[in-house]
């Protein structure tokens, strides 16, 4: 039995998941988003993180409709936060480049938000930086629907795609992720390095916000916000968790 025809199944079996990890405002505490993360229930495998099957969705053409589940489910998920009164807090969907790059891919996430009678402004989508790159025409189209109706695009694994920095000024973006592999090597001494200092500056001079990946430690978090990084996200604060989980910790901190 090939993973790749379980995989197909997956959604109709109900094997997805949505498993979402804070983010989190330095100076306050304050939950500002959550990262929407996907994982399989596999019958057999156990639970599958997306470096496990996102390639072999992808290669199968099965994204579009993981893509699908993915909105869907998140939509749930934030008619809850509204609710409760957290429509504030953003759900960060993340798009592989071959989701960014199908036709009518922005124009259909609104019509599945207005649908669910959501704002676009509780939504954020990730993409990565290399995918940004490659058709600037498409995607600044692309990307000028999706902020225009009031969803803000991250730029996700920021610094690690070798690209030009010209994007910054011509793209509709609201937020950079800085990638965890400069936030790794802030250590005992908590010295930040010249590079993600630059990239600080860079964002605020630019109005974006900056939220830093895989913020693992209290030195890596107090370097970073004396930096003036206003956002964190990593094992710090809190790993991935269930909604309810996730709602149970919000619950309980009111
Ligand atoms: O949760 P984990 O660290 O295993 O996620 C690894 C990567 O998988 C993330 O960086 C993210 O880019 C990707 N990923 C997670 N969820 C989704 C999803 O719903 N859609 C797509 N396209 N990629 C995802
Ligand atoms: O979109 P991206 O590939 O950056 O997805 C984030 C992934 O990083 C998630 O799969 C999540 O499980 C993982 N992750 C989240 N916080 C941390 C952290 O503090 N340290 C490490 N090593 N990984 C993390
Ligand atoms: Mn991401
Ligand atoms: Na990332």
């Amino acid at each position: 039995l090939s993973l790749e025809n379980d995989l197909a199944q997956a959604v109709a079996r109900d094997q997805l998941r949505l498993h979402y990890q804070p983010q989190i405002a330095m100076e306050t505490g304050q939950l500002v988003g959550l990262e929407a993360l996907l994982r399989w229930q596999h019958p057999r495998l156990g639970l599958l993180a997306p470096a496990s099957f996102i390639v072999l969705a992808e290669e199968a053409h099965l994204m579009a409709d993981l893509g699908d589940w993915v909105l869907e489910q998140a939509c749930r998920d934030a008619a809850v936060l509204r609710q409760r009164d957290l429509e504030h807090v953003k759900i960060a969907i993340n798009v592989s480049p071959q989701q960014f790059q199908q036709a009518g891919f922005a124009r259909r996430m609104l019509a599945r938000i207005a649908a669910a009678g959501l704002s676009p402004r509780q939504f954020e989508v990730e993409i990565v930086e290399t995918s940004l790159m490659r058709d600037m025409k498409t995607t600044q189209n692309l990307l000028a629907t999706l902020a225009d109706a009031g969803v803000a695009i991250a730029v996700d694994d920021f610094g690690t795609g070798y690209s030009s920095l010209g994007y910054l000024q011509s793209l509709p973006l609201h937020t950079l992720k800085l990638d965890r592999c400069f936030v790794r090597p802030i250590s005992q001494s908590g010295s930040i390095s010249p590079i993600v200092r630059a990239v600080l500056a860079m964002a605020r001079g630019l109005e974006l916000d900056c939220v830093a990946e895989g913020v693992e430690s209290p030195i890596q978090h107090q370097a970073l916000r004396e930096a003036g990084c206003r956002i964190g996200q990593g094992y710090h604060y809190s790993r991935p968790l269930t909604f309810d989980v996730l709602l149970a910790g919000l619950r309980l901190q009111a």
